[in-house]
């Protein structure tokens, strides 16, 4: 393929329910679109999955646009591209900017199953026809309203529930949930919220017989997780720390983790994501797929990636209605007794609501 054009949409979603984590509440997901076409008129979507601001990485909306801009369209406007995982090396030499390496890239992927007449989870790999899927629930203001929505989402269907933490929100909202639902797969995530002097309060959710906990310590650390996963019985597992295959295999075989979760924009797009699939494959290191409150272009990138064998956990892919009033997709993402199915259909299986993409976008520019 040779890129021809390439069109950046901010677009803004109000979000159904505020998100609240232990680093503050988003309640609107404004967010980056690319549509990118090929000389033969083909057509990929992409997604930036950057926040407005920088509190789970460092990358922006603002930060993305400038490296699409300035940097990375121009690396592929004009240039043959024979495969998506060529990107890898394409980019090579602008450092980290994942997210805005990602949009590109999943446009690309999906440009490419269309071309070679394939599903998009087909092209990667991916032999599920579903996936079973989770959800992740923000901190509530009370423990009752906590515990509403655990009961929601559980009667929904979702076959694992998220907890968000922070300190003074953890061993006793984890302590009443476990007692409201007994039996229910559950799990915590702090996003770095702790510090290794933390570890009684680790200690103490190890009797909650909680699936993991989903990075503790900080964004960049593999060392203390290592040793907070020497002092815990329940697995560890890295969110932020994990940015490349590399940062993988060395919290691998520090024994930082127990299980990771692969985001793709975190990891700078689908080739990436599935090198450490791969790799965690080959070392036993179960995988699940997170989420940034998506629209449904990367929540469908999403779908087809976990259709990959070692994706044996659910991941946060939860449904389009959980999030938003209307998606930029049709079909929206459906959940149906905690499993969405894999589209068959050639490319990414969803089409691009264009009616939908307008109303929600607030300003746009093309590049060719
Ligand atoms: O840490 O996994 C996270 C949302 C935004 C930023 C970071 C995270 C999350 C989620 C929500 O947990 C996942 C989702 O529902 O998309
Ligand atoms: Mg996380």
């Amino acid at each position: 393929m040779k890129i021809k054009k390439v069109t950046i949409r901010h677009l803004n979603m109000k979000l159904k329910h505020p998100f609240s984590t232990s680093f503050g509440t988003i309640s609107n997901k404004g967010f980056l679109l690319l549509e990118v076409e090929d000389e033969k008129g083909t057509i990929g979507f992409g997604e930036s999955v950057a926040f407005e601001a920088p509190w789970y990485t460092e990358e922006t909306m603002k930060t993305t646009w400038h490296m699409l801009e300035d940097f990375l369209i121009p690396l592929i406007l004009d240039r043959e591209i024979r495969h998506p995982e060529e990107t890898i090396e394409l980019f090579k030499g602008i450092r980290k900017n994942y997210m805005a390496k990602s949009a590109i890239e999943g446009a690309l992927w999906d440009i490419y199953a269309q071309q070679t007449n394939q599903s998009l989870a087909q092209a990667l790999g991916g032999k599920k026809d579903k996936i079973e899927v989770g959800i992740s629930l923000g901190i509530q203001e009370t423990i009752e309203k906590q515990i509403e929505v655990v009961a929601k989402a559980v009667n929904e269907g979702y076959k694992r529930i998220k907890l968000k933490i922070k300190p003074g929100w953890d061993v006793d909202v984890m302590r009443v949930l476990r007692e409201n639902f007994p039996e229910l797969p559950m799990m915590a995530d702090a996003n770095s919220a702790y510090t290794l002097a933390d570890v009684e309060i680790f200690k103490q959710l190890d009797e909650f017989n909680l699936m993991m906990i989903e990075q503790p310590l900080a964004p960049d650390d593999i060392i203390d997780h290592a040793e907070l996963q020497k002092m815990i019985k329940t697995p560890i597992c890295l969110d932020e720390s994990i940015l490349s295959l590399e940062d993988a295999r060395k919290a691998v075989e520090m024994g930082s983790c127990g299980i990771i979760n692969i985001k793709i924009g975190r990891v700078g797009g689908i080739s990436e994501a599935k090198r450490i699939h791969d790799y965690c494959e080959k070392k036993g290191i179960p995988v699940w797929c997170g989420g940034m409150l998506e629209s449904g272009i990367g929540r469908a990138h999403n779908i087809a990636l976990t259709a990959l064998s070692n994706f044996v956990m659910p991941g946060d892919t939860a449904g389009s209605n959980h999030y938003f009033e209307q998606d930029i997709i049709t079909p929206e993402v459906v959940v149906k007794d905690g499993y969405i199915t894999v589209p068959q259909e050639v490319g990414i299986g969803f089409a691009p609501n264009l009616e939908a993409i307008n109303k929600y976008t607030t300003t746009s520019k093309t590049y060719k």
